[in-house]
């Protein structure tokens, strides 16, 4: 009998499960069977706001297609880490990702300007700059990296977290730290006097916590989702990037699409701009609580003067390459 229970139960489960599962769903009910199953690669989990910004947009593509394009989303890092995953999208082996500006500027150049050191004021200032025509133009250029840019997504701002203590720039000297896999970032490591350690964002983690880095930068909530602070308990708000995300379909995907299709996916993943910046908005101080109630210590820094001098060779480095880019960032602030 209490086999006969066991069994049951285990038909139930599984049978909830291969609904769960199933490639049902929203795209049958809606209507047709899909003509398109497309792939999203974010390396963000999946209640991350970005990765809830990847899925309004998915979600507005299915049902504004009345389910002939179905997105479905991979969160986590699951079809690859960012450099990777670009690297397939640009083959059309991926059809879209949601990645930053920093490793992007290794297959397109110009997002490097991004991440320059304190280019941007506040994000105000970074919204101008994306929403005006300038920021718009860089997401087509992309299609020369046979890459096209659907729409940019929040990020904050960058800081530093340290195994020991940080409290000004001299006590970066030294420290090897992580970072995104991109030249500019290896520049302004340098520049602080630390040792730069390109690596993935996967393996960011057991590197604090090995040792084999003492510290690593990103905005509070990667910082907080991805476990970093329960390795480095040291977070020092200098805010030295603002990088913003960018919303990608791969060239290949793109060209074999009809002008209706490409006009409803540039429209759906503009439409979800706002769900993902709202969603930001209250993440980002969220985490810094949770992270505060965590006990990490968190160090304010009132003068960004000192900080801004020292990265300065970064901007004279750059500043011929990024001439245009950087007038046009330069030109938003008035706004
Ligand atoms: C995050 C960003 C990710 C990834 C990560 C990193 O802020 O959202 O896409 O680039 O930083 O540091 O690798």
């Amino acid at each position: 009998m209490k086999k006969l229970v066991s069994l049951a139960v285990l038909v139930v489960m599984l049978s909830i499960l291969a609904t769960g599962c199933g490639s049902s769903s929203t795209a049958d009910k809606k209507g047709e069977a899909p003509k398109y199953n497309f792939r999203l690669a974010e390396t963000h989990p999946a209640d991350y706001p970005t990765t809830l910004g990847d899925k309004k947009f998915a979600e507005l593509v299915l049902e504004r297609s009345k389910g002939r394009i179905k997105i479905d989303v991979f969160p986590a890092a699951q079809l690859g880490e960012e450099k990777s995953v670009i690297e397939q999208v640009q083959l059309g082996a991926i059809e879209f990702t949601r990645v930053s500006s920093s490793p992007l500027a290794e297959f397109n150049k110009q997002f490097g300007v991004y991440s320059l050191p304190y280019i941007f004021d506040n994000d105000e200032h970074v919204w101008n700059f994306l929403n005006g025509e300038y920021g718009q133009k860089m997401l087509d250029n992309l299609e020369k990296s046979k890459l096209k840019g659907l729409a940019y997504y929040s990020s904050g701002s960058r800081s530093f977290y340290t195994k020991k203590p940080v409290k000004s720039v001299a006590d970066l000297q030294g420290l090897k730290i992580r970072v995104q896999q991109s030249k500019v970032n290896m520049d302004l490591i340098s520049a602080l006097g630390a040792s730069a350690t390109p690596m993935p964002y996967g393996e960011v983690f057991s590197g604090l916590q090995t040792g084999v880095i003492d510290g690593a930068e990103n905005n509070s909530p990667s910082y907080l989702t991805a476990n970093h602070f329960q390795a480095v308990k040291n977070f020092i708000l200098d805010g030295h990037q603002r990088v913003p995300e960018v919303l990608m379909i791969s060239k290949v995907t793109w060209d074999k699409l009809s002008e209706e299709d490409r006009k409803l996916i540039k429209q759906a993943a503009m439409d979800s701009v706002a769900t993902q910046r709202d969603l930001w908005d209250k993440f980002e101080k969220e985490s810094m609580d949770k992270l505060k109630a965590a006990g990490v210590t968190i160090t304010e820094v009132t003068d960004v003067k000192p900080w801004q001098a020292a990265v300065k060779p970064v901007i004279d480095k750059y500043s011929a390459d990024y001439k245009d880019d950087l007038a046009a960032i330069a030109a938003a602030r008035k706004k």
